[in-house]
């Protein structure tokens, strides 16, 4: 699917990337060598074949098929090369650089601490790193971001609040000091036997430090209604989230798409996700209804170098080519991202 030139000019706002989900096969090349890191695979066209490959996590069937990797478990695989501040700050600006060349003019990157402080990276390593390209990009190419610190679902709570206590100091928000590289903090990974009610206190820190709140409900998860459920009505006191990455399935029930319209909690839908494992007659035309109830979604990439290298501008042509978007339907569907995002008004301004 070619990218017409209407979608390509589009300004457009990215508000659900992980920054790992970024790495290119190249890179990682590159820094494993940087790094003295010896890789399972002997070329750099070996370790790009094996992106091809990568299943969707399915954890409920706890199984797979021998040596190819669950989705989760090739991202996290992935991670191993970054080690320094340097790795986390090349990682982030080429992921900035291409944004300026796809003219996303806004982006709310998650990222993963756990992810790196567990292998035994410095957590200041991986904040300065992302501080410095946030910095860099803003001034040298116009990309402005707020990132998004991200809770580890499938570890302990307590890894999390660790985690959170540690990243701090590179908080926006108000924190006393704060250096910051994130506003908001959000929840990812397997979601498999892990409810957003239990991460309660994470999401009361941060919303005591003046953050914002987002969390995954992943399409088509196990107990995926009961979790957008707690996403709406119970999380954060009752409050519900801000947003809710993915929840999709949203769509077929009546009291959870009523939910997000009362409460008007925005969506960010990652189309390409779910096409991988969605036909085309039933993703988009679920698509589409959301649209017809009013219920407010943005279109983005979620982890595109892991996902086929279908980033931004690729999912927004797939819902303009097979979901039946008007062109000023998908101009409302960036409009939509802008009203979502959490950033300032004078950059919401820029944009549109
Ligand atoms: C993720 Cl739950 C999920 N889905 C896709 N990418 C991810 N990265 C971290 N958690
Ligand atoms: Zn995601």
């Amino acid at each position: 699917l070619s990218i017409s030139p209407f979608i390509a000019n589009l300004p457009k706002v990215e508000l659900h990337i992980h920054i790992e989900g970024t790495l290119t096969p190249s890179l990682r090349w590159e820094l494993a060598h940087r790094n003295g890191i010896a890789l399972q695979y002997a070329t750099l066209e070996d370790l790009k074949a094996s992106y091809a490959v990568t299943l969707n996590h399915r954890p409920e069937l706890n199984g797979r098929q021998p040596g190819i990797p669950t989705f989760l478990e090739a991202y996290f695989a992935g991670c191993e090369v970054l080690r320094t501040e340097n790795d986390f700050y090349d990682l982030a600006v080429a992921y900035l650089s291409r944004c300026a060349s796809m003219n996303v003019l806004y982006t709310e990157p998650f990222f993963d601490i756990q992810a790196h402080t567990r292998r035994g990276v410095p957590a200041a390593a991986v904040l300065d790193g992302y501080l410095r390209a946030q910095h860099d990009a803003a001034t040298d190419l116009g990309v402005h971001s707020q990132w998004i610190m991200c809770f580890l679902r499938d570890e302990p709570v307590e890894e999390g609040l660790k985690a959170y206590a540690e990243a701090r100091p590179w908080a926006a928000g108000n924190v006393k000091g704060g250096k910051g590289l994130f506003h908001a903090v959000g929840l990812a990974s397997n979601a498999y036997e892990r409810p957003p009610m239990l991460f309660e206190e994470g999401f009361a820190l941060a919303r005591a430090d003046g953050l914002h709140v987002t969390m995954h409900c992943d399409f088509g998860q196990k107990d995926t209604h009961s979790h957008i459920a707690e996403a709406i009505f119970q999380v954060c006191d009752g409050n519900g989230a801000e947003r809710i990455d993915h929840g999709l399935d949203a769509e077929d029930d009546e009291q959870l798409w009523r939910g997000l319209l009362d409460r008007n909690i925005g969506l960010t839908l990652c189309p390409h996700a779910y096409h991988r494992r969605t036909s085309t007659e039933v993703l988009f035309p679920k698509i589409r209804r959301l649209w017809e109830r009013g219920v407010k979604f943005c279109i983005n990439s979620d982890d595109p170098t892991l996902m086929h290298d279908v980033w931004v501008d690729g999912n927004m042509q797939k819902v303009y080519t097979y979901g039946g978007f008007t062109q000023s339907e998908m101009i409302q569907l960036v409009r939509n991202a802008v009203d979502m995002c959490w950033a300032e008004d004078h950059i919401k301004k820029v944009i549109y």
